[in-house]
């Protein structure tokens, strides 16, 4: 006899990027990493895919070894990244080193790829004195002013408004300087993103948000989250162009980023709706066999980001 679950576990939804085409779920790659899907492949170069591959085996490490410090005493708290390698990778490559890039608790990607140290990261995770808040922040809540890279606040979305204002800002002077705003499915329901929506349809600054939705905001699953069947169409009510995309395949973020930072310049704003799955925890003070299935993990599987791309590059004897 099984005992029963303490917890009230969801029936898995179907993995909405099966149905990529239906869904307008941009997409380049397939399962088994082969270009079928119905966005035109970016065609990246080689040492570009193999650098997305590399950064995201790294991150996953970074992610395993995190988990680990913090199972151990030795870090006092983990927020996994797994499953959400790709979308961060390739965003952040889409956009310009000097671009601004305000992340949400999981995005660790503009640190490594901008060329801060592995070494500082780990001191952000000990609250070591050298790294560059000072110890003052929970670990993965990092910021780093020399990569351009605004620090994770605990307020969830609570920096929407502050990344459509700092594009603003970069509007009225001129600057070339854009903005990625990248933030959570949990997100969408704070007061600051329909305000830095409303602001960014009416004043058309150069920000992209990128809401990655990865169908859990802790154990909150995605229909009580929202009426909407989509995230991105939340952006027509402000006039804000937007697009869906399938967050586990890099060069489909890659190219809807890169296309949404050069329509900065044409019309301003994008929002852009990357779909994804959490596969650890919401953080390591949690336990979501107590609200999802072992199921859901098992449909996801083939999805997996870091697999997909390892496949793609495969085929193309990279
Ligand atoms: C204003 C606020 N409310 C609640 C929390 C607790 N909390 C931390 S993360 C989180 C869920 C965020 O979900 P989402 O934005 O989808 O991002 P995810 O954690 O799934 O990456 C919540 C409710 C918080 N940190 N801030």
């Amino acid at each position: 006899m099984t005992t029963p679950s303490a917890g009230n576990p969801r029936t898995p939804m179907p993995v909405p990027l099966e149905h990529a085409g239906e869904l307008g779920i941009r997409q380049v790659i397939d399962q088994n990493g082969e270009v079928k899907g119905n966005l035109d492949d970016p065609n990246l170069s080689r040492d570009e895919v193999r650098m997305f591959y590399e950064t995201m085996v790294l991150l996953r490490a970074i992610d395993e070894r995190g988990w680990k410090l913090q199972r151990s005493g030795r870090i006092a708290f983990w927020i996994p990244l797994r499953g959400q390698e790709a979308v961060q990778v390739a965003a952040t490559h889409a956009m310009a080193p000097s671009d601004w890039i305000f992340r949400e608790h999981r995005t660790m990607s503009p640190w490594l790829m901008r060329g801060a140290s592995l070494e500082l990261l780990f001191a952000q995770l000990f609250g070591a004195v050298s790294e560059p808040q000072k110890g003052r922040r929970l670990p993965c809540l990092m910021g780093n002013r020399a990569v351009n890279m605004v620090q994770g606040p605990t307020q969830v979305g609570s920096f929407i408004s502050h990344a459509c204002g700092v594009a603003w800002a970069a509007k009225l002077k001129g600057s070339e300087v854009k903005v990625l705003g990248t933030f959570g499915d949990g997100a969408t329901s704070r007061g600051e993103f329909h305000s830095a929506m409303n602001f960014a349809g009416i004043h058309r600054p150069p920000v992209v948000f990128l809401c990655i939705n990865n169908s859990w905001a802790v154990s909150t699953p995605l229909d009580c989250q929202t009426a909407s069947t989509e995230f991105a169409a939340k952006g027509n009510a402000y006039e804000v162009p937007n697009v869906r995309v399938d967050g586990n395949d890099p060069l489909a973020v890659y190219a809807v980023t890169k296309k949404a930072r050069a329509d900065t310049d044409v019309h301003g704003p994008t929002l852009i709706e990357a779909i994804t799955w959490r596969q650890g925890f919401h953080t390591s003070s949690d336990n979501p066999d107590l609200y999802r299935l072992e199921k859901e993990s098992e449909l996801w599987k083939p999805w997996d980001p870091v697999s997909r791309t390892k496949k793609y590059l495969e085929h193309e004897g990279w």
